[in-house]
């Protein structure tokens, strides 16, 4: 298939002639077909990864790439004078997830196809995906952020399914969208929709009437559920992606000749965090409407269904007041009730009970009770799951709990985003490791090879300057290519700690006035969307914006210290913002990161992390050791005692400690104060003196010292692209294809494929 044939077929045009948006839907028609052709028949057995976000980003250049033909198309173009990144550029990021767990999600399912598994993803067909952000007054605005148009990677499907909900039938369509493999088959992501969304109701910003369940139930991306009316909806979009995915998975199994009671031999659904717990008495409730006896029913989906924790934040973890379920979905009611009393009958303890004394139903605990897999996403995150946040239920069903550190797709995280870096690579090793990531070992060959390491570096420095040409033509912003970047790009949250990252910004600036220049300028770089409701986020954000205004206009400290908060924090951005990267902040409070997987896309992009030892950060630590990383901070010990004792006092800290004190009273000092809002600033600082839960200032002087240490480093080049060099041979590890290999041994059981056997990756 050609580009110029589509063309002419479709627009009788050549590709000169046609516009970036001809082409754009030209190659869509292109890779849909291409894609189809290499749909395989399913085996027996296959993986639904039913998840309420999944965030795929654009998906053109990921498809040209695993297609095979992303070079050609890009070649082809050329010759015809168009650019394959303007192409690029028409296309809308679809943003449906709000961070790591739905970009997981976007990653496993390319590994899935690509290993040749046999697996679907589930989900909703949000019309609006996560808010677009603008800043105004240095505050986040949010607005609605749409992505369907006309021709898009959306397929519609003739499967639909009545949905159920108390005084309401709605009906579900499916649609599809091609997951391709690279070099391999072609799987779906099912999304489900309604027919009667009516965009017409969203009205200032990111509002809209929260009870017109037919309008507004596919709409948006988990909308805000700060209130009754949010939450509400929250359940009923979770029930009806949830009983649409079930009505698929049993209609194909019993299309493959199962006998339902069978189920668990033709089909295994991985949960993906608690928001598709409902699929469980789903199941339950339609295995019995098809004559099943209710014990044998409890069963069979307690066999079928898996369960992947992403979080020990406890206000994260879902709880929903049984009379929502009353409302929304009646009928699921007397089979949770019968779970619940299961398990009081069965345990003597009322913190494994599924309905507590308030009467909210713990999402979780049914997951836990009726899955054969408990699994966190990172082997610290799974040690604290048995020891503490679950201990309940490790004791009573060890053999469950298991790990599965997660992983990140290369083909999008380095062949799409840093090609230049992927050739190197392949020019020193050769092409094996983009099948096999555990190859990139061989790069440690090369550390003292002074021709390789100024090569990593010009490579890195290309990247850093194509991202000052981005920011400037994208957001109007200038940054100094010559400055070390240091970047924190992720979700807003208190844990993650973006505070201490500007506390620490407070403190340079106050020594740079002081006289003390770094002898390498810096740009602090940030990329962070907050929910709109989560008050002390939207203040960090107005910090942040602040500290730019102040710092990027004052002549005295820009040359040397600059801030950068990019707006509308995205796939996209990060694409950019990855590959530019010299160190990777990663400095969450010990214990609270699952995982992280933006520390894995820097690792992979040459950076070198500056972080605690939490998440995966402890087993990149592990594989690169001390001399390529930075630690820092309390460990996740100290920190769990500190909460456990319940004496921790930020105010002391404040009080006694010159530094914490000077950066925290510049917050409502007069500089900030002449461009911020008294309220939004002061309010910060009262939690931090007051409160300060995720405890920066503890860590905060280790912090300063590996930083100031790291900004040493990167002064001796040859010696700082060794740890670049270094970082990257280690990366394979945190590969999606080694953490799906590894889901599919312990926990999926499918039938590994020819071609998965004959790249011998990760069997043994
Ligand atoms: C959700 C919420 C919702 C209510 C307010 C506070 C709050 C805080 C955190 C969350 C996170 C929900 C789960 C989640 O996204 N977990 C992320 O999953 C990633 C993939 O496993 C992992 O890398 C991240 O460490 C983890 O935070």
């Amino acid at each position: 298939m050609n580009l110029q044939n589509v063309l002419n077929s479709k627009y009788d045009k050549s590709i000169a002639d046609c516009s970036n948006e001809e082409i754009y839907y030209g190659l869509l028609d292109m890779v849909k077909a291409m894609a189809k052709d290499k749909e395989k028949i399913d085996g027996k057995k296959k993986v639904y990864y039913i998840s309420a976000e999944f965030l795929i980003g654009k998906l053109l250049s990921n498809n040209l790439i695993n297609l095979g033909i992303y070079d050609q198309v890009k070649d082809e173009l050329a010759k015809n004078g168009k650019d394959i990144c303007a192409v690029e550029d028409v296309e809308p990021e679809p943003s449906l997830g709000n961070g790591g767990l739905g970009r997981l999600a976007a990653c496993f399912l390319d590994s899935i196809a690509t290993l040749g598994l046999n697996g679907d993803g589930i989900g909703i067909n949000y019309h609006y995906g996560l808010f677009k952000q603008k800043f105004v007054d240095n505050l986040q605005t949010e607005e609605p952020n749409g992505w369907i148009e006309e021709q898009s990677w959306l397929t519609k499907t003739d499967k639909t399914y009545t949905v159920s909900f108390r005084g309401l039938n709605i009906t579900s369509r499916m649609y599809d969208i091609d997951v391709t493999g690279y070099d391999s088959t072609t799987n779906k992501l099912h999304l489900f929709d309604i027919e009667t969304v009516d965009e017409s109701i969203v009205e200032n910003g990111i509002d809209f009437d929260k009870t017109d369940i037919e309008k507004n139930l596919t709409l948006f991306l988990y909308p805000d559920d700060s209130d009754d009316a949010g939450r509400l909806l929250r359940v009923y979009q979770q029930y009806f992606m949830v009983s649409s995915g079930a009505q698929l998975i049993l209609d194909e199994c019993t299309a493959k000749g199962c006998d339902l009671y069978d189920l668990p031999d033709y089909a295994v659904i991985q949960i993906n965090d608690t928001h598709p717990t409902m699929v469980i008495p789903e199941l339950i409730r339609l295995l019995c409407e098809r004559g099943i006896e209710m014990d044998d029913a409890i069963d069979i989906v307690s066999r079928t269904c898996a369960y992947t924790n992403h979080t020990i934040l406890a206000e994260a973890l879902e709880k929903w007041p049984i009379d929502y379920l009353k409302k929304a979905v009646p009928q699921l009611v007397p089979i949770i009730e019968i779970l619940d009393d299961r398990v009081r009958r069965k345990y003597d303890n009322e913190k494994v009970a599924i309905i507590d004394r308030d009467d909210r139903v713990h999402m979780a605990h049914i997951c836990i009770h009726h899955s054969f897999s408990v699994n966190g996403v990172a082997s610290l995150h799974t040690d604290i799951l048995k020891e503490n946040e679950l201990n309940n239920f490790y004791e009573i069903y060890p053999e469950k709990f298991n790990n599965k550190t997660n992983g990140i797709t290369f083909r999008r995280w380095l062949l799409h985003c840093n090609p230049e870096l992927a050739e190197f690579i392949s020019s020193l090793i050769g092409d094996g490791y983009k099948k096999n990531a555990d190859e990139l070992q061989k790069l440690a060959e090369f550390v003292n090879d002074e021709k390789v390491l100024n090569e990593l570096l010009r490579i890195k420095q290309n990247r850093k300057n194509e991202l000052r040409d981005y920011l400037r033509k994208t957001q109007g912003l200038e940054i100094n290519p010559e400055s070390i970047y240091d970047i924190q790009i992720k979700r807003l949250h208190e844990y993650k700690r973006q505070q201490l990252n500007a506390l620490y910004i407070i403190h340079k600036y106050l020594e740079i006035k002081a006289g003390k220049k770094p002898s390498t300028p810096i740009t602090a770089i940030f990329g962070a969307k907050a929910a709109p409701a989560y008050i002390i986020a939207q203040d960090i954000i107005h910090l942040i914006l602040c500290l730019q205004q102040v710092i990027n206009n004052d002549p005295e400290v820009s040359p040397y210290l600059k801030v950068i908060m990019v707006e509308n924090y995205n796939v996209t951005n990060a694409e950019h913002l990855i590959p530019a990267c010299d160190i990777s902040e990663q400095i969450s409070l010990a214990s609270k990161e699952a995982s992280g997987t933006g520390n894995m896309k820097f690792m992979l992009n040459g950076a070198v992390t500056l972080g605690t030892e939490d998440g995966a950060n402890v087993e990149i630590h592990e594989l690169v050791g001390d001399d390529n990383i930075y630690i820092f901070g309390d460990s996740s010990e100290t920190v769990v005692k500190r909460y456990a004792a319940g004496n921790y006092n930020a105010s002391s800290y404040y009080e006694n400690d010159e530094d914490i004190k000077a950066a925290v009273d510049f917050i409502t000092g007069e500089k900030l104060m002449a461009v911020g809002s008294e309220e939004h600033l002061t309010r910060l600082q009262k939690e931090l003196i007051g409160k300060d839960w995720f405890m920066t200032f503890p860590d905060f002087h280790d912090y300063l010292q590996k930083k100031e240490q790291a900004f040493k480093d990167y002064e001796n080049r040859l010696e700082w692209a060794k740890k670049m060099l270094i970082n990257i041979s280690k990366v394979g590890y945190f590969s999606s294809d080694r953490t799906i290999a590894e889901y599919n041994k312990d926990i999926w059981h499918l039938e590994c494929w020819e071609y998965m056997n004959s790249r011998k990756i990760f069997l043994s």
